[in-house]
């Protein structure tokens, strides 16, 4: 293992203000975003789309890494240049999903399983051949009645810690992401709570498992009251929240944290993260950036809808998300940029 290799990566993936993009939506996740738009749910059209985000102009400048689904890694422009080379080119660092996804869990009503251990080590060896330098696992906790159990979370955390360990040992700068659902009633109170308990879980697993700290990133979800929850707190609320939260459970040693949108609208997912860099920022240990998908990517995919015709103005508007997100870095954003970029 080249520690140097993982903490320098690791800190290039929140450097310069830049964030993330989370394009690894499993086929099933991609169909379905497809589908309520009326675009094909083929090969091509996953290609087509995924062509579009890797050559947005500029996009560059707004993200250090991108994360690739299986099919995606192994795709090429339609000038045959492999996406993980027109991504290097445009100074990002290819990434990969390597989860299996988030299955049932046996004994555990509602609850989920993060699935993917068995075979890990080979297929990152393959990935990180074929040029990625980062990977990403996702465990997904439900708040309802009763849940999350603490079998739940242990058995999150410990595959987490697991995955992270398989990642530095083949080169990989592990995103450990313990996403907490933003669905049901519960308070911010009660989310803030699950959070905190999450990841000193995750924290502990990942000591036991001899992560090096420095050389991962955590992908977190903000501290927000569930969807239907009918007390929605402020922004700025929502900012004191979160940091407060992870000031608690955080090692200062991480290199980054890089937050998932969880279905938040893409100018709110910007304004939070703003919220926090602007209210906290100069006294933070870690960096605070984007790890975004449906929040930068979502209005690209409304206007492209699958015709050609319409790619420079889809490649606009995810340029504008990650470009706000990238001033929200800064705590430079302002509403008005959404009018004029
Ligand atoms: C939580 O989802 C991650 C971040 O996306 P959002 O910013 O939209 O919340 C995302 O990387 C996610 O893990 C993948 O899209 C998962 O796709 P599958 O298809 O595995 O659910």
């Amino acid at each position: 293992m080249n520690t140097q290799e993982l903490i320098d990566t690791a800190r290039a993936l929140v450097a310069d203000d830049k964030g993330l993009l989370a394009m690894d939506e499993s086929n099933p996740t991609c169909h379905r975003r497809f589908a309520l738009l009326g675009i094909p749910q083929t090969v091509e059209a996953r290609q087509a789309y995924r062509e579009l985000i890797i050559t947005t102009p500029g996009l560059g400048s707004c993200i250090s890494g991108a994360i690739l689904y299986d099919e995606t890694i192994r795709q090429q422009k339609k000038d045959g240049t492999s996406f993980v080379k027109a991504l290097i080119d445009a100074g990002i660092i290819p990434g990969i999903k390597v989860d299996a996804g988030a299955k049932n869990m046996a004994g555990h009503p509602k609850e989920k399983i993060t699935e993917g251990l068995d075979g890990l080590r080979s297929r990152l060896k393959e990935y990180y051949q074929m040029g990625a330098r980062f990977a990403k696992w996702r465990a997904v906790i439900v708040i309802g009645d009763g849940i999350p159990s603490t079998g739940c979370i242990e058995a999150n955390a410990h595959a987490l810690a697991r995955y992270a360990a398989l990642c530095q040992e083949a080169g990989l700068v592990p995103v450990v992401e313990p996403e907490v659902l933003m669905d049901g009633e519960h308070s911010l109170q009660r989310c803030s709570e699950v959070t905190q308990e999450v990841l000193r879980m995750v924290f502990n697993q990942l000591y036991s498992q001899r992560v090096i700290l420095e050389g991962m990133i955590l992908k977190p979800n903000m501290v927000l009251p569930g969807l239907a929850c009918s007390s929605q707190e402020t922004v700025d609320e929502v900012a004191d929240a979160t940091v407060k939260c992870f000031l608690q459970v955080v090692p200062a040693a991480v290199g980054g944290i890089a937050f998932l949108s969880g279905g938040q609208s893409g100018q709110l997912a910007t304004e939070r993260l703003n919220a926090m860099n602007l209210r906290f920022k100069s006294r933070l240990p870690w960096a605070l950036a984007f790890s975004y998908a449906r929040a930068v990517q979502q209005p690209a995919m409304d206007i492209w809808r699958g015709q050609a015709a319409n790619v420079p103005a889809a490649q606009q508007a995810l340029y504008h998300r990650v470009n706000c997100n990238r001033a929200a870095r800064r705590g430079e954003y302002n509403p008005s940029m959404e009018k004029h970029d």
